[in-house]
């Protein structure tokens, strides 16, 4: 059987408002992302992950949803929707969406009639509860801060929302709700999208008997114990997957938040998703590569035969990996960006990059509160605020939380908005666009982007890269090392993360002949018995085998 589409694509998250202004309006767009398919094309990634692009009126940049099935004008009209589709398709090119179900806009109709009356048929496609004590029904916090729970005087019970008031959990043990998501999932479907990128699917599911969530001893906060992953949540997902994979090629990933490996291995596999995000390898705050080390083992360990795991260090809810990993020398982050590039394009499993990583597009922090544009952020600072810490503090306060950071608009040029749009975008330009830019980058021998560019292709030529299981995974000193191999080839992958040279042994590591493939530090490598692997280089060689 031949492998599906997905299991040999390189994934690029387009955060739509972010990308590219077409109509002038400081906003990124569908026709603004259309310009610049050719670009991603010479870059080589061949599956994108778009953000959500559905009418909502954005407290949460699109994971408020108000309608699941007209486009939000800002991005453009569902011409222009068609438009792009058949555009990355004409390009080779994948498309999958970014699918809230978990929660709607507090402005949705069906969240509009759910709250108009408690005998509204529309009433328990949410979830409402009585006051206990005169307050909220239990202790359950919101994930953006302050209580999940949000008293509406009209019918005189609380609403539970995960994340931001205006995000109203979905009661999924409804069948209707169910069946009018499987419904909207259909309607993308036959638009001609390959595949949904399914947000906090994990939450589908809170505990019926609403006990209050326990506090950690040591850090005070609050344990997530009774309103994600709970008993339920895999009938839910395994009946939109079962929908879903009634469609040839359609692909599910998941967002699922565990540190757990064994809590986040249950959500993918045979029935159900088809991956899911693991946020544990590349999510770290400061660079560890014992955590590395243990988080590729434990990938490898935990997974079933039927589990791909999926690679990434930034996302839009991430700062980016560059900034958080640097060092406050430009010289060693880029040289860590580039070993980060490299494991993510040669370690098992499919890749998921994040525009502007491949330029090495460093993290915006806001200055002054009035620069600060996701809620998140702005929840924290008003919760400061009304814990009596000073303006200064709650701004400090604010940053830490902020997701502004990695959504600066793309550095495309070096003009005044970075040939993102004309006018001035919706949120702050990144630091160094004057510089940081692709079209310096392409210019720039040895660039994050040259070796980006490299390693995409290279993985495409290679199914030793792009489909192959570790015949050996191990750490030496500061190297992380590992052999694939798949359809008649090996691959040695070597990255150095340390500054100390280290000689590779002798023969034994690849059979066959090995040819040098690619590395970040030369040009070309002479016999693979005498390797030294110099600081901070990646170094692949690729060998043929006999089956
Ligand atoms: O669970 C978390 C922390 O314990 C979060 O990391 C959570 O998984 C994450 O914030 C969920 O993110 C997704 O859903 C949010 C949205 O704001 C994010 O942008 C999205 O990626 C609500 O829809
Ligand atoms: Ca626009």
């Amino acid at each position: 059987m031949e492998a599906p589409w997905w299991k040999s694509a390189v994934f690029y998250e387009i955060y739509m408002p972010s990308f590219c202004d077409g109509n002038g309006d400081g906003i990124g767009d569908f026709a603004g992302i259309v310009s610049k398919l050719d670009e991603l094309r010479e870059l080589g990634v061949d599956g994108l992950w778009l953000t959500p692009f559905y009418l909502s009126p954005k407290v949460d940049n699109g994971y408020d949803i108000a309608d699941y099935t007209a486009i939000d004008p800002d991005y453009g009209t569902m011409e222009d929707f068609e438009a792009f589709i058949r555009e990355a398709h004409a390009r080779g090119m994948k498309v999958i969406v970014d699918l809230v179900l978990n929660h709607t806009s507090a402005e949705h109709p069906w969240f509009r009639e759910s709250r108009s009356s408690r005998t509204n048929p529309k009433r328990d496609w949410y979830i409402w509860k009585d006051p206990v004590n005169g307050g909220p029904p239990n202790n359950w916090e919101s994930f953006f801060g302050g209580p999940a729970w949000e008293f509406d005087e009209a019918t005189g019970q609380y609403y539970y929302h995960a994340f931001a008031k205006e995000q109203v959990d979905l009661n999924w043990t409804h069948p209707h709700v169910r069946t009018a998501m499987k419904e909207v999932m259909g309607f993308w479907l036959d638009k001609g999208i390959d595949g949904f990128r399914l947000d906090v699917i994990n939450f589908l599911k809170v505990s019926g008997a609403f006990p209050d969530n326990p506090y950690d001893a040591a850090t005070g906060e609050q344990q997530h114990a009774h309103d994600k992953d709970q008993v339920g949540v895999l009938d839910a997902i395994a009946e939109i997957c079962a929908y879903v994979h009634e469609r040839e090629g359609a692909f599910m990933v998941g967002e699922v938040g565990s540190e757990d490996m064994d809590v986040l291995r249950r959500y993918s596999g045979t029935g159900l998703l088809d991956v899911v995000f693991n946020f544990n390898l590349g999510s770290q705050e400061t660079f560890s590569l014992d955590r590395l080390d243990t988080e590729l083992r434990k990938m490898e360990e935990v997974h079933a035969s039927d589990q791909v795991p999926t690679l990434f260090f930034s996302s839009h809810d991430m700062p980016r990996h560059i900034s958080r990993f640097g060092e406050c020398n430009p010289e060693l982050e880029e040289k860590r960006a580039k070993l980060i590039a490299a494991l993510m394009l040669t370690a098992k499993g499919v890749p998921f990059l994040y525009y502007g990583d491949e330029i090495g597009m460093r993290d915006f922090v806001a200055e002054t509160i009035e620069d600060m544009r996701d809620v998140q952020g702005l929840t924290a600072y008003r919760l400061a605020l009304a814990n009596g810490q000073s303006s200064e503090e709650a701004l400090r306060a604010a940053n830490a939380k902020c997701r502004d950071k990695s959504r600066t608009p793309m550095q495309w040029t070096d003009d005044t908005y970075g040939g993102f749009s004309a006018v001035e975008p919706w949120i702050g330009m990144g630091p160094q666009h004057r510089v940081l830019n692709v079209r310096a980058e392409k210019q720039r021998p040895g660039s994050i982007y040259a070796f980006y560019r490299e390693l995409i292709a290279l993985r495409r030529r290679h199914p030793a890269l792009h489909a192959g299981d570790y015949a050996r995974l191990e750490r030496r000193e500061d190297t992380l090392l590992y052999v694939k191999r798949a359809a008649g080839e090996e691959a040695l992958v070597a990255i150095n993360f340390g500054a100390k040279p280290l000689a590779l042994p002798s023969g034994g590591l690849l059979a066959g002949k090995p040819r040098f493939a690619l590395s970040n530090c030369r040009e070309s490598a002479g016999n693979i018995a005498s390797f030294i692997l110099r600081p901070y280089e990646a170094a692949v060689w690729v060998s043929e085998i006999n089956q």
